[in-house]
């Protein structure tokens, strides 16, 4: 152990003040080995910078970063870990406990912020110069708490303790115009350390401060409170991260956000262009791609056009070019509610002169078209402004060079259905960019036994930044093999037993076979059909313990299971609270249940985020992967799971299809209708026959209105769930989702599913070829693809 590790611990240590040392001490060393992790690498973190300065780079624009922890992932990368762990010894702690102190830096919602984590983690790794940048929320997603079942939602002041891998770069900040309003952009930049590599990525987040801490003037002239109100205006900004996910909402204060960040970050690439190569900007986009994650950065585009137009003088027609040429756009849902659509009115009022552009580049689209002689209706529909909105994917379609989806199956739906119209025109935009996950966070660090085998069969680690690298292995796979491969299992379930015991003071027990949905709550990826399974399962166990003799030994004989779920409901999201509350009460009554104990056991992990992500992962048996077959973009959990040697019991929807085509059909289990079949399905389709002819489902959905279930009266909630099952709405026809219609086929796989899991050679050996064939759901994968085909950069790394 070093003297340079103790010396800034103890620091630490002794600056605590006014708590016993016992208390604070776990907080304290996680505090001081953040910082000196920070500090070590502080000189190849200012190596990149300059070294990335002059040549082509990347910027990937995003609202929403879903980080998580930090200092782990740090230590391993700097190769600190056995050295920090020794260090703490010295002092009575253990690292676990330390890591634990650390608060997820939650400034996303889930899979479009994941996403954007994991290909930063890929980009630093890699050696590529890429940068991130987005927004530092001072309330992180919000807190989820269960009050009698039903969610709360609690402010996340992640920052308030203090966080050290954030750096402010106070002389780097800049100034952001709205019609009523200026503010100063101030930088905060994390750093993005690589396996195995010295470069150092930033993730740039920008927060908005007052241009002075007060207006004096008003502060003079006793107008006090106006300068007070003045400055919380601002600070308002980048107070709160939006907590829907793949729904948009159109408030003011969101479309500030995001004009906020994306002109704060061209201003910077700007400057920066014009440091490195004059202020001659036409060659601006031969160095410069931003990647648009969803539409959330689409004001970049008018933005960009600002700056070159009135900040530097360039005409319309060469400043298009360059935005034509800087652009890329990733589209993440096919779903209609989460396209973004402005009111005319508050672009208007907030940036005039950004209207005033989109209403040319409107104009122009509009000429453009009628020109190739499209017929009227479809210019109206297709144009950038129609219907007193601007549309925002319509923009990022028009002035992008390149349209990708983030599965194979989604970009052949955005072909076909949703953006088929911009594919006949630019069918040379569209490329597909199948998602993938970090194996350094979601293997190598979250699940240490399963490394460790993978380097032993290896004989080395290079996995880690290459996960192909795994299928090199599989034929080694054997009966030692997967007897180790089931007992890594059973210690990582025990371990989260006492995680889950340790923080919610839920027992589960060890043995059995572990099932989880772990992802937001959202009706198209049908939580409530897995709720609906369990309560089915229940009653069928109850009947044959009831029927006593062969029945009734058959029951005891089951496999005992765990079913796990974790999710985050948006707070104005009424049908997505009813099922989290459904969940709980199911829980309630079969948790409570004498028979069922050791038999079944259902456990919801109050605010699901990262870090639970990484305890409940490496100790799961079954990724439940259940959309509506072409509702899920992707997913990015089901190859978190793959990796850590969960089966999947899915629908052919997303990345689960290239899962599938990864591993074969018959090491997984998917179910349900085809999304090519869904609309003839439908057309005939039926619930209230499936409720009246379905051995068990009356049962269950009577359940949830006769008193079996309750939803605490008041709210009715259940009856409208039930509802919305069996009779629609005005607006909505019945089971949008078709939960009913796939009921039967998922639970005769869910079924066999639990039968086969007591082969249990058998079953390791299916995990094993799963966890095999990972390796192109490596975000390395993906990222490589973007930097070859839409980025035009090569790695450069600082050092050899
Ligand atoms: F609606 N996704 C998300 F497309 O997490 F913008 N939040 C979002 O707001 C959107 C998409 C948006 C998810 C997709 O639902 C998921 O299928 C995909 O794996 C993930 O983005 C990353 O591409």
């Amino acid at each position: 152990m070093s003297a340079e590790m103790t010396k800034p611990l103890e620091a630490f240590t002794k600056s605590v003040s006014g708590s016993s040392i016992e208390e604070s001490a776990p907080h304290a060393f996680w505090y001081g080995l953040s910082e000196l992790v920070v500090s070590r690498l502080a000189d190849n973190w200012e190596k990149t910078r300059q070294h990335y300065r002059s040549e082509a780079r990347a910027s990937y624009f995003s609202a929403e970063f879903l980080m998580g922890r930090a200092l782990l992932n740090n230590l391993v990368n700097l190769g600190m870990v056995d050295e920090a762990a020794e260090a703490l010894a010295q002092y009575g702690l253990n690292l676990t406990d330390v890591l634990e102190e650390e608060p997820d830096a939650a400034l996303g919602n889930g899979g479009l912020g994941r996403l954007a984590a994991c290909f930063l983690d890929s980009t630093a790794t890699l050696n590529l110069p890429v940068t991130g940048f987005g927004i530092l929320y001072r309330y992180g997603l919000f807190k989820q708490t269960f009050e009698n079942g039903f969610q709360g939602e609690e402010p996340d002041a992640w920052m308030e303790n203090g966080y050290p891998f954030v750096v402010r770069r106070e002389a780097e900040g800049r100034q952001v115009k709205f019609a009523d309003l200026v503010v100063n952009a101030v930088p905060y930049d994390m750093p993005i350390t690589g396996y195995n590599t010295q470069n150092v990525n930033t993730l740039r987040l920008w927060k908005a401060e007052p241009l002075e801490e007060f207006d004096y003037d008003a502060f003079n002239s006793q107008r006090f409170t106006d300068a007070i109100v003045e400055r919380e205006r601002v600070n308002d900004l980048c107070r709160v991260l939006y907590p829907n996910d793949s729904t948009y909402e159109g408030k003011v204060l969101r479309v500030r956000q995001q004009y906020f960040f994306v002109s704060a970050s061209l201003q910077e690439l700007v400057d920066r262009y014009i440091e490195a190569h004059g202020d001659d900007l036409t060659g601006f986009g031969d160095y410069n791609t931003i990647q648009l994650n969803d539409t959330h950065p689409v004001l970049g585009i008018p933005e960009l056009m600002r700056l070159l137009l009135d900040e530097h003088g360039m005409s319309w027609d060469d400043a298009w070019k360059v935005v034509q040429k800087t652009f890329a756009y990733t589209n993440h849902t096919v779903l209609a509610e989460a396209l973004e659509q402005w009111e005319v009115t508050i672009f208007q009022q907030i940036f005039p002169r950004i209207y005033e552009i989109c209403a040319e580049i409107d104009r122009r689209f509009r000429a453009e078209l009628a020109e190739a002689g499209y017929d009227q209706g479809k210019i109206e529909y297709m144009a950038p402004i129609h219907g007193g909105r601007v549309h925002m994917a319509w923009i990022a379609c028009y002035a992008s060079f390149s349209i990708n989806g983030v599965a194979q199956i989604h970009s052949d739906i955005l072909v076909r259905d949703t953006l088929h119209d911009w594919h006949d025109i630019w069918p040379e935009k569209f490329n597909n960019k199948t998602n993938g996950v970090t194996p350094r966070r979601w293997l190598n660090n979250c699940n240490h036994r399963l490394a460790a085998l993978l380097t032993e069969v290896m004989g080395d680690d290079s996995w880690v930044s290459d996960l192909d690298k795994l299928a090199t292995i599989e034929d080694k796979g054997n009966e030692d093999i997967y007897r180790r491969l089931l007992e890594i299992k059973r210690e990582n379930k025990a371990q989260f037993s006492r995680w889950i015991k340790r923080r919610n003071d839920i027992d589960v027990p060890v043995d059995a076979m572990y099932d989880s949905m772990i992802k937001r709550l959202h009706e198209y990826k049908r939580q409530l059909l897995n709720a609906l399974y369990i309560l089915d399962l229940y009653y069928r166990l109850k009947d044959d313990l009831a029927a006593g003799g062969e029945r009734a030994e058959a029951a005891k004989a089951v496999t005992p299971r765990v079913f796990i779920f974790g999710a985050k409901a948006a707070p104005g999201y009424k049908r997505a609270k009813a099922i989290i509350k459904l969940i709980n009460e199911i829980a309630r009554l079969v948790n409570a249940d004498p028979e069922m104990k050791g038999l079944l056991t259902v456990v919801f992990v109050p605010n699901y985020n990262v870090s639970p992500a990484e305890n409940i992962i490496p100790a799961s048996d079954v990724s439940e992967q259940i959309s509506t077959a072409g509702k899920e973009a992707s997913g990015t959990g089901n190859m978190k799971f793959m990796m850590n040697g969960a089966l999947t019991l899915g629908t052919m929807d997303g990345a689960t299809v290239e899962i599938v085509d990864a591993v074969g059909e018959e090491n997984a289990y998917i179910f349900g209708a085809r999304e090519e079949e869904l609309p003839e399905l439908k057309r005939s389709y039926n619930p209230r026959e499936k409720y009246e002819t379905v051995p068990g489902l009356k049962r269950v959905l009577d359940a949830m209105v006769d008193g079996t279930l309750s939803d605490d009266d008041a709210t009715g909630m259940f009856h409208d769930l039930l509802a919305s099952l069996l009779d629609g709405t005005s607006w909505e026809e019945p089971d949008v989702y078709y939960v009913l219609g796939d009921f039967e086929s998922y639970r005769e796989t869910r079924d066999r599913m639990a039968e086969d899991y007591k082969d249990e050679l058998e079953w390791a050996r299916k995990c094993w070829i799963n966890i095999c064939r990972s390796g192109r759901f490596s975000s390395d994968r993906t990222i490589a693809e973007y930097a070859q085909d839409i980025w035009g950069v090569e790695p450069r790394p600082i050092a050899g």
